[in-house]
């Protein structure tokens, strides 16, 4: 019968293993495998008055033609310096002055415009012509060419979101710049946008791109409408999620959009997921609790859910919109999601 090892045995053995090259899974198996995620951020929240006072210099001090985007995105300190806001996700507030025009580029990674102040600027898709009307979301699915451009006589400032973290996680990111000064890119009118405007039909002889969502561009209005003729989900809130009119799923594999209606003085129901989310504030104010945080929120400000804390919210002083940005559809895809509701 061998003797048990003593304490010290086991190190100098873990020890000799590791200089091996070996690692014992039986002292570090719970550090291996958790029993439940939990996140390296605390949630957080983004005012726009801290944000917005930036604006102005960004523009004057850095010319667009210079750069490759005029972005400034939104950082979770606990992430130790690194550029993401939550896990797999990273948001920002894009500047852009009358005449400006972010050269054509396209990458792996995915992306979405929210237009909160952007009423006169256009993002080209693929060569589709997307006017960003206020609340319109725009997405730039992976490999889909991209510019933007403000024809308007007023400084525009939109909502952008990407999974750049999960694609450096991955280690899957392609980028291609494309060509600064081809004018054709920018001369294009909505092009085959036309052909997913129309809400249940679909060309029955139209090939269309499989992997993300054929449309580019959702509209605030719709959004509007359908959120005030919608009821009220099980937490109490009125919710879309932007769809693939091909497949009923999400926009993007690994990039997924909602929006949500809060009833004024109503507190949703507590909810928790294993998906990240960040959320802007589209109108109307409130206070969310997100794990043992709580914060009072208003227009345009940002905050983040990391995933599997629960969250509730309350619109104050009326019904307030959200606009929630995601990972929902890679954990769907990895059968990784799971999501409770108090
Ligand atoms: C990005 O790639 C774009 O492609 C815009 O238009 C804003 C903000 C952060 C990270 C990447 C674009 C971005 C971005």
């Amino acid at each position: 019968m061998a003797t048990p090892a003593t304490a010290a045995k086991d190190s100098d053995f873990v020890a000799q293993l590791e200089a091996a090259n070996l690692h014992p899974l039986w002292d570090r198996f719970r550090k291996l495998t958790p029993v439940k995620p939990q996140a390296k951020d605390p949630p957080f929240l983004w005012r726009w008055k801290d944000i917005e006072r930036f604006t102005g210099r960004a523009v004057s001090e850095v010319p667009i033609d210079d750069v490759e985007r005029r972005a400034l995105i939104l950082v979770n300190p606990a992430f130790g310096g690194e550029t993401v806001t939550t896990n797999n996700l990273i948001a920002a507030f894009t500047v852009l002055d009358p005449g400006d025009r972010a050269r054509p580029h396209r990458h792996t990674f995915a992306a979405i415009r929210f237009a909160t102040k952007a009423d006169g600027a256009a993002t080209i898709v693929n060569g589709r012509r997307c006017e960003m009307k206020s609340g319109d979301l725009i997405l730039t699915p992976p490999m889909c060419w991209h510019g933007h451009i403000n024809e308007s006589d007023h400084r525009i400032i939109w909502f952008d979101a990407a999974n750049i973290p999960l694609l450096r996680t991955l280690d899957a990111n392609f980028f291609e710049p494309g060509d600064a000064k081809a004018n054709d890119f920018w001369q294009v009118d909505d092009g085959d946008e036309k052909l997913w405007g129309e809400a249940g039909l679909v060309g029955a002889d139209i090939d269309h791109a499989r992997a993300h969502s054929p449309k580019y561009r959702y509209s605030g209005e719709a959004t509007r409408r359908l959120l005030s003729s919608l009821p009220a989900g099980p937490d109490g809130a009125r919710t879309v999620r932007y769809t693939n009119p091909a497949t009923g799923g999400a926009v993007m594999p690994a990039l997924d959009c909602y929006a949500a209606r809060l009833p004024d003085g109503q507190t949703t129901r507590p909810k928790r997921t294993t998906c990240n989310m960040i959320c802007l504030v589209v109108s109307g104010q409130g206070r969310s609790t997100v794990g043992e945080h709580s914060f009072d929120w208003s227009q345009n400000d940002v905050f983040s859910i990391p995933h599997w804390n629960f969250a509730s919210h309350q619109a104050k002083g009326g019904d307030a919109d959200l606009f929630i940005v995601s990972d929902r559809s890679a954990f769907e895809r990895l059968d990784l999601l799971r999501e409770e509701l108090q």
